[in-house]
């Protein structure tokens, strides 16, 4: 395939400011976002992305599970699309960047092929896959995941967050449940720009990262119960403290990950204490474990070592315990051509990149199951992401971007 002519680029500073655009719905408290999935931010954020793409001449798609398609068409209707995108949805205390910069570049792809006038065989579809961080709506990568078949839809539907509204009702709610069933449509492949969201790049002086591999996840829910009662009048030797026993467990989990050093990785993000009052045992505590490595032996020891140690902890001190896994997917080996595509733009472009294995999970992750895929990295400032202080800098956007450029468009192939 003859790859677009090397002095192309995309609009780098149209492209910084839709990131802008975008960052002001959903603010956080301290610079980031805060646009969790299905919530009305959520919903304004997709309508501002949907108007972006019918002004780009896009036609608009939307599923049952409200991941967005924004397609321009190909000289040959027929050939199936290059699609290419990420997701909307933030952290609580996100960044302006995780995720977005793969939807917007994706846009600006598209904004850039208009502006030269360039025509592509297949057509180019950028998409916004609905809850990929997984916080309000447990798994993460929920949609595309039922998009690549690993999960059902009513299983989706019923997922509820903290306060019990189900995911079903609230994508109805804010108005962006399409009628089109899920993962009926056929990629071609798929692209997915990203930042890192750790410190290789940045420290090892590299503009793209040419992911080859993305390590494995696995949230295991630990729920313990002991006994509530006065933390002032219960003497030391009664007390069922549920509160003392995740934090054995967490100790546990992370001794477990170091045991594994350098590459797996071991936290509870999520933790619920009840009844979470000052002047009592807590009675029951539900935490989630993320265990990840490149390595899916290691993910299973791990996952199978927390059960051991985690019930002997609960037996020595009376307590009870139980597991569920609530997420999880196996180490990922992307598409050597569309790998090859990144690795040559980057290269056509002269810009400095690296093989890397992406540290956190993506929707590329599952689509991966059903389409030739890739990822491309760009740093991020410090390796930090879920975070608001999350950064980028507008040159290390416009070089990931001008490399998914090459790299879809190549794959799309130029016809005039
Ligand atoms: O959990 C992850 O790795 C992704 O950011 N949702
Ligand atoms: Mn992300
Ligand atoms: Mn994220």
């Amino acid at each position: 395939m003859a790859a677009p002519a090397q002095n192309l680029r995309i609009n780098g500073e149209r492209l910084w400011d839709s990131l802008m655009e975008m960052a002001k719905i959903g603010p956080g408290v301290a610079g980031g976002n805060n646009r969790q999935t299905l919530t009305d931010e959520d919903g304004e954020g997709r309508a501002l992305f949907q108007s972006w793409c019918e002004a780009a001449g896009c036609t608009m798609g939307l599923d049952q599970m409200g991941n967005m398609f924004a397609r321009r068409e190909g000289s040959d209707p027929e050939a199936l699309p290059v699609y290419v995108g990420s997701h909307l949805d933030t952290q609580p205390t996100g960044g302006k960047y995780d995720g977005v910069l793969g939807v917007l570049s994706g846009l600006e792809v598209l904004r850039t092929l208009n502006d030269l006038g360039i025509r592509t065989k297949h057509p180019i579809v950028v998409t916004n896959f609905t809850n990929e961080e997984g916080t309000r709506y447990a798994p993460a990568m929920l949609s595309s995941g039922v998009f690549a078949g690993i999960h059902t839809q009513d299983w989706a539907y019923d997922r509820e967050d903290a306060e019990g509204k189900k995911f079903g009702d609230e994508l109805k709610r804010i108005g962006w449940r399409g009628e089109e069933e899920v993962g009926t449509r056929k990629m071609h492949a798929f692209f997915e720009l990203h930042i890192e969201q750790g410190p290789i790049l940045e420290a090892e002086g590299k503009d793209i990262g040419v992911v080859t591999h993305g390590q494995g996840l696995s949230w295991t829910q630990v729920t313990i119960e002991g006994k509530d009662s006065h933390t002032g009048s219960t003497p030391m030797p009664m007390r069922k403290n549920a509160g003392l026993g995740m934090a054995k467990v967490l100790e546990k989990v992370d001794e477990i990950a170091w045991s594994h050093a350098p590459h797996a990785v071991g936290a509870a993000g999520h933790i619920n204490v009840f009844p979470n009052s000052r002047n009592v045992i807590p009675g029951k505590v539900v935490f989630t474990v993320d265990f990840r490595s490149p390595d899916l032996s290691v993910i299973e020891d791990m996952e199978a070592r927390l059960r051991v140690e985690g019930q002997k902890i609960a037996d020595d001190m009376g307590l009870s315990i139980s597991f569920e896994k609530v997420g999880g997917f196996d180490p990922v080996a992307f598409d050597e051509g569309c790998v090859t595509a990144v690795r040559g733009a980057a290269e056509r472009l002269g810009l400095s990149h690296m093989d890397l294995i992406s540290g956190a999970g993506h929707d590329a992750c599952w689509i991966n199951r059903v389409a030739p895929t890739a990822m491309i990295m760009c740093p991020c400032v410090d390796g930090l992401s879920h975070n608001e202080a999350e950064e980028i800098s507008p040159e290390w956007a416009a070089a990931g971007t001008d490399v998914l450029f090459h790299a879809v468009v190549e794959t799309a192939e130029i016809v005039e």
